[in-house]
């Protein structure tokens, strides 16, 4: 009998998708209105035993409670702060993610988003399409990134291999998370607090999660300063996103520029509203490629864990 499984995430491989319908009976509450998910769930509650969920979506301790037959839930990403470990842990639910395959391509949009505020690209690109160059509307020339210092915050994977291409374009990079990084020639300073005073840009490339909530507040964005740019690829609870919203709105942050929030996906009307913001809907690991690489592990695990075979990525 092929196992049932309830897809809470959406599925944007169509090759995970064909694999996922050939092994399993597959319930996919993703397809349907928000508002038809919940009696859906609870139609096939009894009988599900995996959930395929996202990185941002996770799963909640009242679902998990729901669930009599769950033995695994496999994450389609590599963060896992929106499982709550303490009931996984306690029925003996396996968890699994996607690490490694979707760091370059993270990264990639870290450095993307932390030019795209440094050049104003949003900005340039509607001064062409509204006209401006043909009325000869002025244009403040942008700063150059060689020399500036790049702060990155949460230096596992993602962060070095962001601080691997903005070393490339000849910026200066520090580091800063609670342990020591081994073998890497980056910096790191004694806080966070120090990084942000440090460095021009600072992005966040640090696990979500209570430890992480809101650790970039106030006075580190005051820290950060009128000139300099925060980027976050990471999770949007790491961000205090009203602190951040005052600092921008009031001249004390120079720009930002943002794949995560906190309550996606709703994005607050006032950052929205704000020219010197870059925005991007949660989509640093949707490419082809990747998103194919993430949905081969989703469905290797689960492959594995109905075989009785060691889970290729668990997370511990
Ligand atoms: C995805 C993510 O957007 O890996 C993560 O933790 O947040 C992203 O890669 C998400 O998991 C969609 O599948």
């Amino acid at each position: 009998m092929r196992p049932d499984i309830l897809v809470l995430g959406a599925l944007t491989s169509p090759h995970m998708l064909q694999q996922l319908e050939a092994g399993f009976t597959c319930h996919h509450a993703w397809r349907l209105p928000a508002a038809e998910q919940e009696a859906f769930i609870a139609s096939v509650a009894g009988k599900a035993r995996a959930v395929v969920t996202n990185g941002g979506l996770g799963i909640s301790r009242e679902l998990i409670a729901q669930l009599p037959a769950i033995e695994i839930i496999a994450v389609n990403g590599i963060g896992v702060d929106a499982v709550p470990f303490d009931a996984t842990r306690a029925r003996g639910i396996a968890v699994t993610n996607t690490p490694g395959v979707l760091t370059d391509d993270v990264a990639d949009l870290g450095v993307l988003l932390l030019m795209a505020a440094a050049r104003r690209l949003p900005w340039l690109d509607s001064y062409v399409r509204r006209g401006d160059w043909d009325a000869k509307k002025p244009i403040a020339p942008a700063l150059s990134l060689r020399g500036k210092v790049a702060g990155i915050f949460g230096f596992g994977r993602i962060g070095q291999a962001i601080s691997h291409r903005l070393a490339a374009f000849g910026m200066r990079l520090c580091y800063y998370q609670p342990n020591p990084v081994a073998g890497t020639d980056v910096e790191r300073v004694g806080s966070l607090h120090e990084l942000a005073e440090r460095c021009d840009y600072l992005v966040v490339a640090a696990p979500g999660g209570e430890r992480t909530r809101h650790s970039i507040d106030g006075s580190i964005l005051d820290a950060l300063g009128p000139t300099g740019t925060l980027v976050n690829i990471a999770r949007g609870s790491v961000v205090d996103e009203a602190a951040l919203i005052a600092a921008l709105t009031e001249g004390r942050l120079g720009a930002a520029a943002l794949d995560v929030f906190e309550d996606e996906p709703h994005v607050p009307e006032a950052l929205r509203a704000l020219p010197n913001v870059v925005l991007t809907p949660h989509v640093a690991s949707l490419t082809v490629e990747t998103r194919q690489a993430m949905g081969q592990l989703v469905v290797d695990n689960l492959l594995a864990h109905f075989a009785g075979k060691p889970l290729p990525t668990p997370v511990a």
